[in-house]
């Protein structure tokens, strides 16, 4: 099956000449490249962006650029793979580090690739989404999904610091990026829905149940406090299995964003997880604690703040050599690879 295919050196150049002159190429000669065999090539390199690295940098930024002169104050995460200056921590997953400090807002815009933000470090900022203001504490996972209006502003007294993910590099590719401002929001004069409507999981406001709310993502906040609380819980019940839970729309089950997914990661003290190979990429930010996972033979040795990213099916193993356990938060393709009708799991041999 594995016929050597005509290269495009074989062709004459009159020939080449002629197919650049009409626009046109051969497929051959890529064909292999179009269409691997067996598993797909990524191009995506594992990576370790250490927190202690990047931290000087992402503060130094704010001496050097006032908020007003960039939007958004972000060192993004370049793929080791595709080089520097990428927007693209993996083949679908934009990341980067913003900074926010005491008094600074960022203005308000919606645009049509979303949003999810990981707190790092810091308190007192919050960030406005469609009127409901979140407050912005460490280890949540805040929302802006597609088309919502959002605003960032910190009344705390010390700098913040949070992760954001898009699916900004699916929505370049689509050619379907783009943003529209408008002034800051007035916040509503409530908590948000985390606090009210979604306090308790499985519970939701009563409804007619042929009727579903307006809003396609009903919450927008999923506080950390509840979510360590959760793993926890399910840790001490769960015997030898995985510790993850799902992010999901509280009053669909779906994945909380409809391109990018969410799961909070627990590893037990001692615990060595080796998840199934699959064909979502990944990135993996540390909430607490401190291990060691080897993704594809690369070696991280990671703590609390790092981020470490996965290609599509990766060889992966987590293990915390501690005796405190480790909390992660895994930003991963899986709804629209399964939206594309294409998600895969391989048992692992
Ligand atoms: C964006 O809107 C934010 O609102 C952060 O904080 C990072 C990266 C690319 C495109 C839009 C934000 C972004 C972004």
């Amino acid at each position: 099956m594995s016929t050597q295919l005509g290269t495009m050196e074989e062709l004459p150049q009159s020939y080449r000449d002629a197919m650049a002159a009409a626009s046109v190429g051969p497929l051959w000669p890529q064909m292999r490249n179009a269409l691997p065999h067996g598993a797909p090539k990524p191009v995506t390199r594992s990576h370790l962006w250490s927190y202690a690295m990047l931290r000087p940098l992402v503060i130094e930024a704010g001496e050097l650029t006032p908020v007003e002169k960039a939007e958004r104050r972000v060192l993004f995460l370049a793929d080791p793979g595709r080089g520097p200056g990428t927007m693209q921590a993996t083949s679908t997953i934009y990341a980067g580090l913003q900074l926010l400090k005491p008094g600074e807002t960022a203005p308000a815009h919606k645009h049509t690739p979303s949003a999810a933000r990981i707190v790092v470090e810091g308190e007192g900022a919050y960030t406005v989404v469609d009127g409901e203001k979140l407050p912005m504490v460490a280890g949540d996972v805040i929302l802006t999904p597609t088309g919502c209006w959002h605003d960032h502003g910190h009344s705390g007294t010390a700098p913040v610091i949070w992760l954001d993910a898009l699916d900004l590099p699916l929505f370049m590719f689509l050619e379907g990026s783009y943003a529209v401002e408008s002034p800051l929001q007035a916040p509503r004069n409530r908590p948000d829905t985390s606090e009210v409507e979604y306090a308790t999981a499985g519970l939701a406001p009563r409804r007619n149940r042929s009727k579903r709310p307006d809003a396609a993502f009903p919450m927008m906040r999923y506080p950390w406090a509840r979510t360590e609380a959760a793993l926890r819980q399910m840790a001490a019940h769960h015997g030898g299995e995985a510790v993850e839970l799902d992010y999901i729309n509280p009053e669909t089950g779906e994945h909380a964003l409809h391109v990018l997914g969410f799961t909070a990661l627990m590893l037990r003290p001692g615990e060595t997880l080796k998840p199934a190979l699959n064909s979502a990429s990944a990135l993996f930010h540390v909430v607490q604690g401190s291990g060691v996972s080897t993704v594809n033979g690369a070696v991280h040795h990671w703590s609390a703040k790092d981020t470490f990213s996965a290609p599509v099916f990766a060889d992966i193993e987590h293990h915390n050599p501690n005796d405190a356990p480790a909390f992660l938060i895994r930003v991963h393709d899986t709804p629209l690879q399964e939206k594309l009708g294409y998600y895969e799991e391989r048992a692992l041999s």
